[in-house]
């Protein structure tokens, strides 16, 4: 699908991802049963989801695989079971008997060799025969094991819902053994993973781009959004996004969640404003997030650009400083400290950093977290494993994994620095922190919003490598907000002497 629109195309991407993502959760259980004097036998059920209806209608929403069982079996259609002999690594997809006015109403039912093929794996049967399927197959001593999946997600809370299906009460289950394991499978990516989220982070970068390109003042926030949904679906094959777009302008960019159903990326922005939009696309499952922050007028203030590059350099700080064996506390904290620097830099905060360190002054302009492990969900599982607990200070408390990196972990940079009355007035009450701030300068700055700039960032064996791919420079934004090519023509770079202006 060649086209003048995007240089990218929607790849095909080989079911042997999920062959090779069992082969690896057979390796790590057996590994685990083995270390814990138990025998190598029992078999892993695990349920798909189910497609929603929404309310009492009889609307289906459009349904989309749970991640755990899309990780395992890559399955795209509803109401599945999947199960995998942790003796001997064979797999069983179990799909649902459909009623002959299925092929009426929603297309050609398909024959269980069609999913045997389409998904490699050794056997298909029906949800209906799967008590007397499984024990067939199981040729173990006692009662056959299901390891089932449950336990909790540390982001949300929720626990994810073990299989349940009639003649469950035949078998023994265990609903402790899979969950860790099969979570910290998911938390370092193979080279086939790596692709598919590489793709991801492709036409996402390549539509944020398209939508810096096309931003002029007087648009709604949802005419971004719009642009960059278009873009990754007519050009990159992305029915999903990874999550709702956030395309906040002027004061909404403080709002860190914004583009809810209660602030659904609304106002009209304006000449002088910024843009914070946070948006990526998810293809075959696997996600990108990526943030970029830029002028509406396409042209930097020296108070944008302030704010801004302090954000970059503590960005790039991080990203020139991640390797195997680095702590992602520490990367938090030496982009508070970069961000810091630069407010005191612009005189908006005064005083020893060291001193603002110790009081968790940077969870005041930036409460989130660093970044997140990203995968099949844009917050992928594993970020605490047992053993490793949350920490309880302002801003670190945010971060949703406190691990340190490893080799082929994918995981999100995005500092960020915020004006957000909530928390500024309070510490500007505060008598411990009143002392850093300068009430004449940051009058100035309490409806500037925020800057977010973030990028997906892969773990190697010496370092990392940035898999986005957007202006970042305040030059490269606004060359590129001009007119500029992205990535800029061969041979070719902008810079900051002569705006536009590509020098060789
Ligand atoms: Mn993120």
């Amino acid at each position: 699908m060649a086209s003048p629109c995007s240089s990218l195309s929607p790849p095909e991407v080989p079911m042997q991802l999920h062959v090779i993502n069992r082969e690896k959760l057979v390796k790590s259980l057996q590994q685990h049963l083995a270390d814990s004097g138990r025998p190598i036998q029992g078999l892993v059920l695990l349920q798909g989801g189910e497609e929603k209806t929404r309310y009492c209608t009889d609307h289906s929403e459009l349904f989309r695989q749970e991640s755990y069982f899309a990780y395992l079996f890559g399955v795209r259609e509803p109401g599945f079971y999947g199960a995998i002999d942790v003796a001997t690594g064979k797999s069983i997809l179990f799909a649902p008997r459909l009623p002959k006015e299925y092929a009426v109403w929603m297309g050609d039912i398909k024959p269980q060799s069609y999913f045997m093929e389409c998904y490699m794996v050794n056997l298909v049967s029906y949800v209906d025969e799967m008590e007397e399927v499984l024990v067939s197959q199981y040729d173990g001593e006692d009662k056959c094991v299901l390891y089932l999946l449950h336990g909790l997600n540390t982001d949300s809370g929720n626990f994810s819902k073990p299989a349940e299906f009639k003649g469950i009460e035949n078998f023994e289950t265990d609903l402790s053994t899979l969950h860790p394991i099969l979570t910290e499978c998911r938390v370092l990516k193979s080279k086939l993973e790596l692709d598919v989220i590489q793709y991801a982070n492709d036409i996402s970068s390549e539509a944020h781009v398209e939508v810096m390109r096309n931003t002029k003042v007087g648009m709604k926030e949802y005419q971004m959004e719009s642009l960059f949904l278009h873009h990754t679906y007519m050009y990159g094959g992305c029915r999903h996004c990874s999550y709702t777009c956030i395309c906040a302008t002027g004061e909404n960019s403080s709002v860190l969640h914004y583009g809810h159903a209660a602030a659904p990326n609304e106002r009209t922005f304006m000449d002088g404003d910024m843009a914070l939009l946070d948006m990526g696309a998810e293809y075959h499952f696997y996600g990108s997030d990526i943030t970029c922050s830029f002028p509406v007028n396409g042209k930097f203030t020296a108070d944008q650009r302030l704010i801004y590059n302090a954000v970059l350099d503590a960005h790039n700080s991080v990203i020139a400083a991640m390797r195997p064996g680095v702590s992602w506390l520490n990367m938090h904290k030496l982009a508070e400290k970069i961000i810091l620097d630069g407010l005191k830099k612009g005189n908006i905060i005064t005083g020893d950093i060291d001193d603002m360190m110790s009081q968790r002054l940077g969870a005041v302009f930036m409460p989130h977290g660093l970044g997140h492990l990203l995968g099949i969900d844009t917050h992928d599982p594993g970020g605490y494993p047992k053993g490793l607990e949350r920490p309880k200070e302002p801003g670190l408390k945010s971060l949703r994994t406190a691990r340190e990196l490893k080799e082929d972990m994918v995981i999100t940079v995005e500092p960020g620095c915020y004006f957000i009355s909530a928390l500024l007035i309070p510490a500007m009450e505060n008598s411990d922190t009143s002392k850093f701030f300068n009430p004449d300068t940051i009058r100035r700055f309490m409806v500037f919003g925020g800057v977010r700039i973030e990028s997906d960032v892969h773990v190697t064996s010496t370092g990392c490598k940035n898999m986005t791919n957007v202006p970042r420079e305040t030059w490269e934004i606004e060359a590129v907000m001009a007119g500029g090519k992205w990535p800029p023509e061969k041979g070719l770079y902008y810079s900051d002497n002569g705006f536009g202006n590509p020098h060789s």
